[in-house]
């Protein structure tokens, strides 16, 4: 690599501002203009955020200085779409706050990232030291940086000017290297405003190199992985999160085709290879968890998600129990093996070199899985799909999740670029199931935490990051927790539709207070609510769709047009289950 020459802009490049120096022969730069510099140079070239002291300057001099600066109206929204954009981009997101409230709102995407390994820096301001440490009151007071570190992956705080460079490049490495996660960089006001020779502060400034280096797994860790796949008679193939994030999309592909295993896409999986292709196991996910007895993880977690690899999801006898299972995961995280059950071939690595450390293992004449067990999947699997297909046929008044269901299916479909955003509880298990996806990472939905409030902060960045037409199906509740941003999507123009599945509350609209009050039970909204007019308060298209044959037209309307644009689609207010498919997870399901 060649030495790298850091541009650094001078005070005198924002003269324009009154807090900056107005000498035009300034050769001194500040706090500001590094922490930008430092980004830049490393090609960091947008930042979602929310201003006020100390940062509002900071995000009018990077805006100037040519970055893209995404303003929300809350911070929890700037940092999920900072989170999204760096599982998009495989660059850290960042999100930027003011001091102690906005720092609080930010933490929750900041857990939410480092939990989903989404690479992502808050950023924000924070209140003079001297005071805050000895508890004297200050403006927004509040230790932040001791507040942060246990739900990050790593912070760090930065006092001098001359340390930005080694403050930025240390967020940057941790937020992306290994397991990718959350990092918070703490800024205190005081430092924005110190000054640094410009040359000193060029030098200061790190372009980092090889940000998330490769990881070659080990050569007897492939052998054992190889061996362990070739005995296998029902072997199984799930992708996670993990193996999208890598953007390793060919070898993973190849993987699946040249093995013929049967392979099973987590969520944000979903894509990496076509929905419809002949090895995709999804339809069958009940038969094959159970049934196989090597299963090969790739970038996926045996948690809860996967029910921890043990009990009746996998055959086991009871919940704790294990199905006897072999499994091989592939990780970047050493740690990760035998976190809830045994590991026979742990193969620890980026997903990128372990996916084609085992594909130059297998060469061109790797055996095909035992005839049966594919004809075993592929009859569940056909069987399932037809009676699914039947359900979508259907066409009920008031329209439900599978008849609404159908029309994003058939959109996705003809514009397979779009990115999903989804976000609910039966909103969101009836999407994954009934909506294909056919290409990487354009499924965008709740992650590993099942966390509502994703949905409009994702949809900014993806629209924003991709440029492509975003697509977000939310369920009434979980809308609104980030409902407002639907004025910074107007603000922006951005290609957003956002479908609200409205059936009037949390999983259905039907329930009644049990003591018969006025008040309405907690899991009821305003019958009927019009969520389509809350775009149209702020110039976007608002559209009230009770059919599926309005959804779909108003739906191909909104991706011609490419306008704001919110459908409020009425759904049958009895549809719904409690929690969706996680029913069981409630406290009273498990009650003896
Ligand atoms: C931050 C957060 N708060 C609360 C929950 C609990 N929760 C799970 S799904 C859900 C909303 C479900 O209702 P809706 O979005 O309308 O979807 P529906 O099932 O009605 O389609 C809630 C509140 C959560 N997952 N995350
Ligand atoms: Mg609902």
């Amino acid at each position: 690599m060649g030495t790298v020459e850091p541009q650094v802009s001078t005070a005198r490049d924002v003269q324009q501002h009154p807090s900056m120096t107005t000498d035009a022969q300034s050769q001194v730069t500040d706090g500001f203009h590094l922490v930008i510099d430092a980004l830049k140079l490393n090609g960091i070239d947008t930042i979602f955020g929310l201003p006020g002291i100390p940062i509002t300057d900071f995000t009018r001099m990077a805006q100037a200085a040519g970055m893209r600066v995404i303003s929300f109206r809350h911070e929890q929204n700037a940092g999920n779409a900072a989170a999204i954009a760096g599982f998009l981009t495989q660059k850290p997101g960042i999100c930027l706050t003011v001091s102690a409230p906005g720092f609080l709102n930010g933490l929750t995407a900041l857990a939410n990232a480092t939990t989903n390994c989404f690479p992502m820096i808050l950023i924000s301001g924070s209140s003079e030291r001297e005071i805050v440490d000895l508890q004297q009151g200050d403006y927004e007071e509040m230790d932040q940086l001791a507040i942060a570190k246990p739900l990050c992956k790593a912070a760090f705080r930065v006092l001098h000017a001359e340390d930005i460079g080694v403050g930025i490049a240390r967020a940057i490495r941790a937020a992306v290297s290994g397991r990718p996660g959350g990092v918070y960089l703490d800024l205190p006001g005081k430092l924005f405003a110190q000054t640094l020779d410009v040359e000193a502060g060029r030098k200061s400034l790190i372009k980092v190199v090889d940000p998330a280096p490769r990881q070659i797994p080990a050569q007897d860790a492939v052998q054992r992985a190889l061996e362990l796949l070739k005995s296998a008679k029902r072997p199984l193939i799930v992708l996670g999160k993990g193996a999208a994030y890598a953007q390793a999309d060919a070898d993973i592909l190849a993987l699946v085709e040249r093995t013929g295993i049967p392979y099973l896409p987590m969520s944000m999986a979903k894509g990496l290879l076509p929905d419809t292709h002949e090895q995709s196991a999804a339809a069958a996910r009940s038969y094959v968890l159970p049934e196989a007895d090597v299963v090969m993880l790739v970038g996926a977690r045996l948690n809860w998600l996967l029910s921890h690899g043990k009990g009746k999801t996998w055959g086991g006898k009871g919940h704790k129990d294990w199905g006897g299972q072999k499994f091989i995961q592939i990780d970047i995280s050493p740690q990760e093996a035998d976190s809830n059950v045994r590991i026979d071939a742990p193969l620890v690595g980026d997903i990128g070199s372990c996916v084609s450390a085992l594909l130059a293992g297998i060469g061109a004449s790797w055996p095909k899985p035992p005839a049966e067990w594919l004809s075993a999947v592929t009859e569940r699997k056909n069987k399932n799909i037809a009676k699914m297909a039947e359900t979508l046929a259907k066409n009920p008044v008031p329209m439900n999740f599978h008849s609404a269901l159908a029309v994003v299916r058939d959109i996705i479909k003809a514009n397979p670029d779009a990115c999903l955003v989804n976000e609910g509880a039966n909103a969101l298990d009836f999407t994954r199931s009934i909506v294909d996806m056919y290409k990487p990472r354009k499924r965008l939905d709740v992650g590993t935490w099942g966390v509502m409030g994703i949905g409009m902060g994702f949809c900014v960045a993806a629209a924003v990051v991709s440029g492509q037409q975003v697509i977000a199906i939310e369920g009434d509740s979980a809308f609104g927790f980030s409902g407002m941003e639907v004025e910074t999507i107007c603000r922006y123009n951005l290609p957003v539709c956002v479908v609200v599945f409205n059936n009037n509350g949390i999983y259905r609209g039907t329930d009644v207070n049990p003591a018969g009050g006025p008040d309405v039970a907690p899991t009821v909204f305003v019958k009927g609510a019009r969520y389509d007019k809350l775009m149209e308060a702020f110039g976007g298209v608002g559209v009230h769709a009770t059919t599926p044959a309005e959804l779909r037209s108003t739906m191909e309307e909104a991706i011609r047009s490419r306008k704001p644009t919110l459908i409020n689609a009425v759904i049958d207010e009895t549809a719904g289950t409690e929690s969706g498919r996680i029913t069981s997870l409630n406290p009273s399901a498990k009650k003896k």
